[in-house]
């Protein structure tokens, strides 16, 4: 039976946003969670992950998670083991002491961003490549796989852990073409993730079906994930405007692109 009232942590941001559009037509109540208020939201949850009374409450009686919260760039040490790292696992604790049986863990692409990109033509990165974080905030995404993976084998939670590319409505970068996450192709990989029968604790790439793609997209699909995008629509326009990807270039010669190089700050 398909979950129906799902948390979304992380609801007033990019991704949360737009899955606050593109969820409910698939039959979920959603509950809202998120340290900034929500514009015309007056029932979200207004609360930090460190609030674990708050967390438990906003876990409480749900069918599965979604967590998107967290700090989504790379910000000193301290910032990223409060809210990432202590806030993940806050939010796992809330779900075993309320019984909350699925989980989808907002993964990205920097767990594994110092890994070379693909030359062209040759094979996909597979979803088992080491962790090779390329940021702090990297870092701490490949620990949120590992507490769920912890969490599945010491208590049943199940989790699918996906490894977000660029979820925006187009992409804007010619790297974004290999790993750009429609948000319609979002919802697609969500609804699977709280649907499929066997997830145990997956790790999954999650993007849409590029001509560019750069990853394995199988455990994906095993999910039940069907992309129906393609950021080839945008290629012509993008690389007439940046150029193609050159080996010359550091930026273009990682997964995380300038993650590895020079990368984008939070601003708090
Ligand atoms: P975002 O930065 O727009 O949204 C994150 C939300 O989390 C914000 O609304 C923020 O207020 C909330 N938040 C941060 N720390 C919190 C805390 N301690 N307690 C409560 N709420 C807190 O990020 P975006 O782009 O929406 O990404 C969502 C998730 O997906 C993040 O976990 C991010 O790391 C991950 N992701 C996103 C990608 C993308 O392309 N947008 C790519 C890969 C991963
Ligand atoms: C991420 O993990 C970030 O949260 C997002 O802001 C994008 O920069 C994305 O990766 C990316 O690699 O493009």
């Amino acid at each position: 039976e398909a979950p129906r009232t799902v948390l979304l942590t992380g609801a007033a941001g990019g991704v949360g946003t737009l899955m606050r559009e593109l969820l409910p037509p698939y039959g979920y109540r959603l509950r809202l969670f998120d340290q900034r208020p929500i514009d015309g939201e007056p029932d979200a949850i207004t609360a930090d992950l460190a609030d674990r009374k708050a967390l438990r409450e906003a876990v409480r009686d749900v069918d599965a998670i979604i967590h998107l919260a967290g700090i989504s760039l790379e910000a000193p040490f301290e910032q990223i083991l409060r809210a990432n790292i202590e806030g993940t696992h806050h939010l796992y604790e809330a779900a075993r002491e309320e019984g909350v049986r699925r989980v989808v863990f907002a993964s990205s692409n920097h767990a594994v961003g110092f890994t070379p990109r693909p030359a062209d033509g040759s094979a996909a990165i597979p979803v088992d490549t080491p962790h090779r974080p390329d940021t702090f905030y990297g870092l701490s995404k490949g620990f949120g796989e590992d507490l769920a993976s912890l969490y599945w084998d010491l208590h049943g939670i199940e989790t699918a852990s996906l490894r977000i590319g660029s979820c925006y409505p187009r992409p804007t970068s010619v790297r974004m073409l290999s790993i750009w996450l429609s948000p319609a192709d979002c919802a697609r990989l969500l609804h699977a993730s709280l649907t499929a029968k066997d997830v145990g604790h997956t790790v999954a790439y999650a993007s849409s079906a590029n001509t560019r793609l750069w990853w394995d997209l199988s455990t994906a699909r095993a999910l039940g994930y069907d992309p129906q995008d393609d950021s080839e629509t945008y290629a012509a326009q993008l690389i007439a405007a940046q150029g193609e990807l050159s080996w010359d270039n550091p930026e273009h010669t990682h997964l995380g692109g300038a993650f590895c190089t020079d990368p984008p700050r939070w601003p708090h």
